[in-house]
This record gives structure tokens, sequence and C-alpha cells, in this order.
């Protein structure tokens, strides 16, 4: 009989506080609005500084040369076409940890600092060393979203992740064996879709994702500038190809993911 008046407990447990109430939530906004806008800009015919690096089938890398004290911070900018796949799945993979060491192959370490929201976390990761340069850490929030595409208002929406880097009192930066560097990392994708003509139902071979991938790693210490510069010539072609192979290899037998 008591339990029957006794007070109503919930028993669902409360959702991860929403983004916005946290500290980093007007930076993540103002930075992801920023990335995206410049992500959509092209890299133009001529006049624009941005000079071809790498090309392989689709995928081109375009790069511009620049240095802050001694350092080399060269943009990059990729644009990648791949079938099969949408946005969606794209930024699935790229911003969700337990993938991360399926596909990132610099990576030494991961931790997870904080989920900021569900769409939100706090990385930190210590990545190889390059002989003769120290090892390097970093620590990141990273923000998933959808935006709608303005350009096509009908047609799917437009996926992004934004990596940022940023301060974390518990993990100061140059304090142990590694040196920090410092991102802006934005992912976009755009995906297409040419139904069946025959009005049969919208397959794989239906879809492709436009990528774009721009980042700026400033490598926060000491490294040569001709030995930086050759590892990302190598290193970016090699991560955007193998980290679109592993998304088109995990979604072969699933169904889309809008
Ligand atoms: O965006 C990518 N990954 C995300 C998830 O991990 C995230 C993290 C990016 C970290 C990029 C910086 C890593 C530098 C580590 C040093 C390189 C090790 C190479 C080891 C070779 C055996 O956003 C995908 C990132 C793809 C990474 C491409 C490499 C870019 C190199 C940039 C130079 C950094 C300075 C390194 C200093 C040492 C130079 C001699």
């Amino acid at each position: 009989e008591r339990l029957k008046s006794g007070p109503v407990i919930p028993i669902t447990p409360p959702p991860i506080a929403p983004g916005s109430q946290h500290r980093l939530w007007p930076e993540i906004e103002k930075t992801v609005k920023q990335q995206v806008e410049m992500a959509k800009l092209g890299v133009g015919e001529c006049g624009t500084g941005w000079q071809l690096f790498a090309e392989d089938g689709e995928m081109r890398m375009y790069r511009r040369e620049e240095e802050v004290d001694g350092m080399v911070v060269d943009p990059l900018k990729a644009v990648h076409v791949v079938k099969g796949i949408t946005g969606h799945e794209v930024c699935h993979y790229f911003f969700n940890p337990q993938y991360r060491y399926d596909w990132e192959t610099t990576l030494e370490q991961m931790t997870v600092l904080e989920t900021i929201s569900e769409d939100s976390l706090l990385f930190l990761q210590t990545h190889k060393r390059i002989w003769p340069a120290s090892q390097r850490d970093v620590v990141f929030w990273s923000h998933m979203r959808k935006l709608p595409d303005d350009q096509d208002q009908d047609g799917p929406d437009i996926w992004t992740v934004v990596n940022n880097s940023t301060e974390d009192s518990e993990h100061p930066a140059n304090a142990g064996k590694c040196v920090r560097i410092y991102l802006t990392v934005c992912l976009m994708c755009q995906t297409r879709v040419d139904p069946p003509k025959d009005g049969a139902p919208i397959s794989r071979d239906n879809v492709s994702c436009k990528i774009t991938y721009c980042s700026v790693v400033n490598p926060g210490g000491w490294a040569p500038a001709s030995v930086l510069r050759a590892v990302y010539k190598r290193e970016y072609p090699k991560f955007l190809k193998r980290f679109t192979a592993y998304v088109k290899n995990q979604t072969k037998n699933k169904p889309l993911m809008f």
C-alpha cells in the first residue's frame, strides 16, 4: 500500500548535458562555422596560393608554404570523391574513438579526456616519433555535426567533424618527453545521390561522397623543415587513401546511413 502512494522516482538517467552548457561551447560554435565556410571555398585556378602536391585518382592535395617563427605550418587542403559511401558514414568513422586505432597509422596512444556532449569529445593523443625530432602529443576537442546544404535544400545534409587544439590543466604542454603540437582540422562531407532510373531503391552504387579535408598543424617546437615537409607529403595521402578505404570496407554490407 505504502509503495503505491510513494513518490514517483524517475528510472531513466538524465541525458548527457547539452554541449551548450560547457565552457568550450562558444569556441566550438565559432570554430565550426569558420572552418566549414573556409572548407567550402575552392582552391581556385590561380592566385589563391594553393599548390597541388599530390594526386591519385579523384584525390587532390594542395598546400600553401607558410612558416611561423621559422616553423613550417603549411596549410593543407585535400579533396576526394569516393563512391559507395555517405558523408554521415565518413564522419562517423572519423569522429568515433573506437575506430581510430584501425585507420590512424601515426597514432601511438589515444585517450578520451572528457565527453563534452554526445557529439563533442576531448582527446589526448600521442603520435609516433620521427627521428631526429622529439615525439609529439596533442590535446584537442572534436565535434561532429550535420548542416543543411544551402546549395541543395532537398538533398542530403552536409556532415562535418572539426578538431581544434585546446588546453587541459591536467595535461599541460611540454611537461614530459613530448612536444605539444597545435592543430585545426576540418573534415567536410557532401553526399551525392544519383537515383536509379527505374525507380529501384537507392543502393551503394547510387551514392558518392565529396570529401574536403583541411588542416593546419603547428609542430610546436623545432623540427627540420625538409623532414617535416617530406613527412606530410607522405603521410597525408596515405591517411586519406587508407581512411576512405577503411570506411568503404566497414560499410559495404551495412545499410546506407544518410
Ligand atoms: O586528422 C587526422 N587525424 C585526427 C585523428 O587522429 C586528428 C589528429 C591529427 C594529428 C596530426 C598530427 C600528427 C603528427 C604526428 C607526427 C607524424 C608521425 C609520422 C609517423 C611516421 C612513422 O585530427 C589525420 C591526420 C593525418 C596525419 C598526417 C601527418 C601530418 C604531419 C604533420 C606534421 C606534424 C609535425 C610533426 C613534427 C615532427 C617532424 C619531423
